[in-house]
C-alpha cells in the first residue's frame, strides 16, 4: 500500500513539473553552501559540499568554492594546524572574512587555526583576516593594490622575506587595520623585518606585539627598521604597541625598530602609546626619520628603552635625539610630547 502511495505521488509530482513547463528531474537541494564555507580536519574535498555537515577539508578548496559562489562571504576553519608540504601561495578575492580557531561543531572560538609554509595574497577589497597563525619561513602575507583589509588577532612566526617585509607586506593599498596580533621572528633581507608599508594611506597597526623581529637579515647594509618600515605612506597610525628586541642586522645600515623613508611633510603620521626596545649588543635607534621635512609629525607617549638603544630618534636633517630634545620638538614634528624612557 505504502510503495502504491510513493508511485502515485511520484507520477503526480512529475505530473506537475510537466505542467511547470519543467521537464527535467527535479533536484532537491539540501544543505548547499550559501554565505559561509565550512573547513574541517574531517571533511573531504572531492565529497564535502563546504556546509557545517558536509565540510571541505582544505581552505584551497574553500577558496575554490567561494570563487564559484559570489554568493560566499565566510570560509570558516576548523582550530588544527594545516601544514603544506611544499611552499604554497593562496590568493583571496575580495569580500571573504576567513576566520580560523573554531571547535569542530562551529559553534565558538576555541583558538586559531595554523597553516604552515602558507602565503595568503588578499587580491580583493573588503577582506577580513583572524584567528589564523601563519608558521615558518615561507608563510607571509601580501596586502597589495587592494583597500578594506583587516587583520585581526593573527599571529606570524618565524616569516622571512628575501625582500621587504618579513612577515606582513603592504603596497598601493587603503584602509588596512593590522591589530591585536603578534609577530614573532619576522626577518627580511630588505626593510621592515615584520611589517612593510609602501605608497599606501590610511593604515592602523594597532595594539600588536612585534617581538624579536630583524630587518637586513642578510647584513649588506640595506634594510632597516626591525619591527617596521613605512615607505612613502602619508596616513598612517602606529599606536599601543609593544616593539620589542627588534633591529636591524646589518653593522653599516641605520639600525632602528621604526623606519621612515620618503613620508615628507604630513599631520597624519602618528607614532603614540608603543613601547620600544632594540638589543643591548646592538645600535639601534628607536624611530628613524629618513626625511629633511618631517613637519607634522606626531610622535607621542612612547616609551623607549634606552637600555637596548643607541638613541630614541634619528633624522636626517638633526641627528640623534635624547627624550628630552625630542619632546621638545627638535625633530620637526608637530607634536612630540610625553614620550619617555625605561
Ligand atoms: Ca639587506
Amino acid at each position: 500500500m505504502k510503495k502504491t502511495f510513493t508511485i502515485l505521488a511520484l507520477a503526480f509530482l512529475s505530473l506537475i513539473s510537466i505542467l511547470a513547463g519543467c521537464v527535467s528531474v527535479v533536484e532537491v537541494k539540501v544543505d548547499e553552501v550559501t554565505d559561509t564555507v565550512y573547513v574541517s580536519s574531517s571533511g573531504d574535498d572531492n565529497t564535502g559540499r563546504g556546509t557545517k555537515t558536509s565540510p571541505v577539508r582544505t581552505l584551497d578548496k574553500a577558496l575554490q568554492i567561494a570563487d564559484e559562489k559570489s554568493s560566499v562571504q565566510y570560509i570558516l576553519i576548523e582550530n588544527v594546524t594545516y601544514s603544506y608540504t611544499s611552499p604554497t601561495t593562496l590568493s583571496v578575492r575580495g569580500g571573504l572574512s576567513i576566520k580560523g580557531g573554531y571547535n569542530s561543531s562551529f559553534d565558538s572560538v576555541v583558538g586559531k587555526t595554523t597553516f604552515r609554509d602558507l602565503k595568503i595574497v588578499v587580491n580583493g577589497d573588503g577582506v577580513l583576516l583572524e584567528n589564523l597563525i601563519f608558521d615558518g619561513s615561507s608563510s607571509r602575507l601580501v596586502i597589495q593594490s587592494v583597500n578594506n583589509v583587516t587583520v585581526s588577532s593573527c599571529s606570524f612566526v618565524s616569516n622571512f622575506s628575501a625582500q621587504n617585509g618579513g612577515s606582513i607586506y603592504v603596497y598601493n593599498s587603503g584602509n588596512v587595520v593590522i591589530k591585536d596580533s603578534n609577530i614573532f621572528y619576522g626577518r627580511a633581507n630588505g626593510f621592515g623585518g615584520g611589517i612593510y608599508v609602501e605608497s599606501s594611506s590610511s593604515i592602523v597597526i594597532q595594539r600588536n606585539t612585534i617581538t624579536n623581529c630583524i630587518a637586513d637579515a642578510d647584513a649588506d647594509n640595506v634594510g632597516s627598521g626591525g619591527a617596521i618600515t613605512v615607505v612613502s605612506t602619508p596616513s598612517i597610525t602606529i599606536k599601543d604597541n609593544q616593539l620589542r628586541r627588534s633591529y636591524s642586522l646589518g653593522s653599516g645600515a641605520i639600525d632602528s625598530v621604526i623606519t621612515f623613508k620618503i613620508n615628507g611633510s604630513n599631520p597624519n603620521v602618528i607614532v603614540d602609546g608603543n613601547t620600544i626596545s632594540g638589543l643591548s649588543v646592538s645600535s639601534t635607534y628607536g624611530i628613524y626619520e629618513e626625511d629633511f621635512n618631517l613637519t607634522g609629525h606626531k610622535i607621542i607617549n612612547n616609551v623607549f628603552d634606552l637600555g637596548t638603544l643607541t638613541s630614541s630618534y634619528y633624522d636626517y636633517a638633526n641627528g640623534s635625539l635624547t627624550i628630552i630634545q625630542l619632546n621638545s620638538g627638535d625633530a620637526g614634528t608637530s607634536v612630540a610630547s610625553n614620550n619617555s624612557s625605561m
